[in-house]
């Protein structure tokens, strides 16, 4: 996809987010004001639009330090936004280790098995050899779903009975991917709230057994979030964290919420690198996370 198109898709995605956020400051823009008042609106604003006040203080420092007119405020605005944003946007490097692996891992409902397809398109376009493991193990609905997810895009998918040892599945993919030369081997896992012990401990296992299995190699654990969390994403990025040293986040349904600003937050707060962004439902609709690109469709 060109970048226009893929700014296009996001920006009819942040549909919603957007309408908020400008419905909030948009009287800013239009500077009859002193300074002070019109960065006192903009700070009151953006806190209603769901970035914490944190976050907001450091865009109004930015902003601060230049002499605002009519026509400069704007792009400011953006600017510094843009580079809040900027820490946070580091897409994954694959290891030299055959095969790389990305295990998905959030609570239940946030779209990691949908997601663990849109990955495997998205590096499948670029020529990867791909497996898919469907290790969330629960359900048999989740299993039929990994697997129809497979068949559309043509990728194997490695499953076992419902009710099987996640671990154990996991070592039998892998093996079976090294001997195949698969690129990247994606997992997904079964839903867990963040505070259940037990549910941390499987995933640690499996983590185990992938890095006895790839010789300590660096692979990917990504946290999914739904943009509509609100700030329960904090919550969740803390406590996943702490259980599993993630390395990476994908937020999803951008397209459904009016929440999508929370990104700042989560740049704020962690340094964790925001991999992908997911746009909506199709398996096309996955893209790099991108600053500019983000603001530009929050703005324009
Ligand atoms: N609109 C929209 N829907 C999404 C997006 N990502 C996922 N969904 C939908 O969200 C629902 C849940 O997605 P799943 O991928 O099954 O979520 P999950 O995390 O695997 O769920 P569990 O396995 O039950 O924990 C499905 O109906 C998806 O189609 C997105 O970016 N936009
Ligand atoms: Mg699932």
């Amino acid at each position: 996809m060109t970048n226009i198109s893929l700014l296009k898709k996001l920006k009819f995605s942040l549909r919603k987010t957007k309408e908020k956020l400008i419905s909030n400051i948009k009287d800013i823009f239009i500077i009859k004001d002193k300074k002070d008042d019109v960065l006192k609106k903009l700070e009151y604003n953006l806190i209603n639009s769901d970035i914490n006040i944190d976050v907001v203080k450091n865009i109004i420092k930015g902003i601060n330090r230049y002499n605002l007119n009519k026509k400069n405020i704007f792009p400011i605005v953006k600017e510094q936004m843009v580079n809040l944003l900027k820490p946070i946007s580091k897409p994954i490097v694959f290891s030299k280790y055959k095969p790389f692996i990305i295990l998905l891992v959030g609570i239940n409902g946030v779209g990691k098995t949908t997601t663990a397809g849109k990955i495997s398109w998205f590096y499948k376009k670029q020529n990867k050899k791909i497996l898919l493991v469907a290790g969330d193990t629960f359900r048999l609905a989740a299993i039929e779903q990994l697997r129809i997810i497979g068949k559309n895009i043509s990728i194997p998918v490695i499953s076992q009975n419902i009710g099987s040892d996640s671990g154990s599945l996991v070592f039998d993919a892998i093996k079976s991917a090294q001997a195949k030369q698969i690129d990247l081997v994606v997992i997904d896992t079964a839903g867990r709230l963040q505070n259940k012990l037990f549910l941390m401990n499987e995933l640690q296992k499996i983590i185990a057994i992938i890095n006895k299995l790839t010789n300590n190699n660096i692979f990917e654990i990504i946290l999914v979030i739904d943009a509509n969390t609100g700030r329960n994403a904090i919550n969740q990025v803390t406590n996943f964290h702490k259980y599993l040293n993630i390395n990476g986040i994908i937020l999803t349904k951008l397209d459904s919420t009016t929440k999508g600003s929370m990104i700042f937050n989560i740049s704020n707060m962690f340094n964790i690198p925001l991999r992908f962004i997911s746009t909506g439902d199709c398996i096309d609709d996955l893209q790099l996370f991108e600053p500019n690109r983000f603001v530009n469709a929050l703005f324009d």
